[in-house]
């Protein structure tokens, strides 16, 4: 029993040690190499879309720690279990820590965005560190000892390791067992935790300064006015009614949907992002300030997640400062399949080896796509792709809007399959028509008399025409809606309800400015967004 409870006490201890040296020699290599973050990244491309999906529902915006503390959780038990079978089997025991430390090393080599064999390194040296480690504190814990034969017979096998107290006697500093020094034991397992515990503090902060460069150059940043301003915001777009979502969303309240372990920390200065392809006269590689130095365009754009239910919290409004797309594209000789080219698709990647396809037709059709270096008047947040991302309205950003981009390659939808759709989403995803209650929450209890039921209403490109609201299985009412900002932004719309006691389901619906009705017929996010409509029950009291 000792024997298991100081050998799970050095494995935690052995792991915890990995971990924290390969936290140290991550922040030598990159961050996004350490095992954690390269298992975590390696799960997440593996997650069939309902897993993730299903995580997206039960943990928001938390999937990530939540993935990361299971893994964590996961460690701890392998490093308990390979603790105890080291009392018995010492190097079997160590061979085990290394063994994970070739699956984070693979994990980190086959990244996307994986630099090399270097990545290898921090799995690497913190497994062999973890496996000394072990391997020294459960010698410590179980040194050979030699005895007379133990009650009920048995001997043991002199110069075999022996757990600690498997003989039933109480050994202590006593000299009676000469193996066993608890206090050895204690001194040394406290030392290396409180070794661990030192490197894996350093790691973390080298690995704050490596972003040093990049939060600096978002520092200098002073971004320049829009060539073309966005027209101002009518005054009746943002009603004045409690719980309806702010007509512009705050950078801080904006959604973030992404594969990022390690939010990417790109330096402005050296960013660069190269466009090329197939019917890419003059490819070109572009820096920063060349896109600062360009025609910049600001604009009101509503963006939408794919993996948003009905009545969910994936779509957020920003005021965007960007570099024209179309007008870079076609300076690259780029010509859209609509008026010949040979490219129907543009395959824009990230510093995280994130691919996203976006219709080259849609890009070029006169709307306002754009590589945004601005969000409601700041940098954008590393958090939100800085220095540079791309924003199309109309598209899901599964399918528009990469982050943290650094190419573009024009290239065909037959020809090449992005990160997304080898995961089995639609090639081209245009944003359906919602509309989403914001107030009444689900489950309120309002009081009988006039209710204000209010909401957001969103067709992207198309604009949104009308909304309506049902009470029960009544007729659908004109809801009515503030004033329009663009047809690339959403739209608040707001109900005065004359509530009459007792339970009610609400449920809303919207038209777009192509005169088509949002459908009821529910459907999953996967593969091209939810369809279906947001009701909400009420108890009016
Ligand atoms: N590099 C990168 N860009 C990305 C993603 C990603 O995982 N990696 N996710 C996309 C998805 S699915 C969406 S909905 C938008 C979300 O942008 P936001 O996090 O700024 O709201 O970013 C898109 N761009
Ligand atoms: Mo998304």
């Amino acid at each position: 029993m000792r024997g298991s409870l100081t050998g799970g006490l050095s494995g935690l201890v052995a792991g915890f040690a990995a971990l924290a040296v390969a936290e140290l020699v991550s922040a030598a290599v990159r961050p996004e190499a350490g095992p954690v973050v390269a298992v975590g990244g390696a799960a997440i491309d593996r997650t069939p879309p309902a897993v993730k999906d299903w995580a997206i529902r039960e943990f928001g915006t938390n999937d990530k720690l939540v993935l990361q503390w299971g893994i964590l959780a996961v460690l701890a038990l392998f490093a308990v279990a390979l603790g105890v079978l080291a009392v018995r089997h010492r190097a079997v025991g160590s061979a085990g820590v290394l063994l994970f430390g070739v699956v984070g090393a693979w994990a980190a080599t086959g990244r996307p965005d994986s630099t090399g064999f270097t990545d290898a390194l921090p799995s690497v040296v913190g497994a062999v560190a973890g496996a000394v480690l072990l391997y020294g504190l459960v010698g410590r814990a179980a040194r050979p000892v030699r005895r007379g034969p133990a009650r009920g017979g048995e001997a043991d096998v002199a110069g075999e390791p022996q757990a600690l107290g498997t003989s039933g006697e109480q050994p202590g500093d006593d000299g009676r067992n000469p193996g066993w020094n608890r206090r050895g034991f204690v001194v040394a397992t406290g030392a290396a935790a409180a070794a661990s515990a030192g490197a894996g503090v350093l790691g973390r902060v080298l690995n704050d300064v490596r972003g040093k460069d990049a939060v600096a150059s978002r520092r200098r940043i002073r971004l320049p006015a829009p060539a073309s301003a966005a027209a101002p915001v009518p005054a009746g777009a943002g009603l004045r009614v409690p719980g309806v979502s702010a007509f512009r969303t705050a950078n801080k309240d904006f959604y973030r949907v992404d594969t990022a372990l390690v939010v990417p920390k790109v330096d402005a200065d050296t960013w660069r992002l190269r466009i090329h392809g197939e019917g890419v006269d003059r490819p070109v590689t572009v820096s920063f300030d060349d896109l600062l130095r360009r025609r910049l365009i600001e604009r009101d754009i509503t963006l939408t997640c794919v993996s948003n239910e009905v009545g969910g919290p994936y779509v957020g409004n920003a005021r965007w400062l960007g570099v024209p797309l179309a007008a870079l594209l076609a300076e690259c000789g780029v010509e859209p399949p609509a008026r010949g080219g040979p490219a129907d698709q543009l395959v824009a990647r990230s510093v995280d080896g994130m691919t996203i396809g976006t219709p080259v037709d849609d890009v070029m059709d006169g709307r306002d796509a754009m590589l945004a270096l601005g969000m409601n008047g700041e940098p954008l947040s590393f958090a939100h792709g800085f220095p540079v991302r791309m924003v199309v309205p109309g598209l899901y950003g599964y399918v528009s809007a990469c982050k943290w981009i650094e190419d573009i390659e024009l290239t065909t939808f037959d020809a090449y399959d992005p990160y997304w759709v080898k995961r089995d989403w639609a090639r081209k995803a245009p944003i359906k028509t919602q509309s989403r209650i914001d107030t009444p929450k689900p489950f309120a209890r309002p009081k009988a008399g006039t209710v204000t039921v209010a909401g957001v209403a969103w067709a992207q490109h198309r604009g949104i025409d009308r909304v309506e609201l049902r009470v029960d299985d009544g007729p659908w009412q004109r809801a009515e809606l503030a004033a329009e900002d663009t047809r690339d932004t959403w739209r608040q719309w707001s109900f005065r309800w004359r509530a009459a006691p007792g339970n009610h389901t609400l449920t809303v619906r919207a038209t777009d400015r192509t005169g088509r009705t949002q459908t009821a017929r529910r459907t999953r996010t996967v593969p091209d967004g939810a369809s279906g409509r947001h009701s909400v029950v009420v108890t009016v009291t």
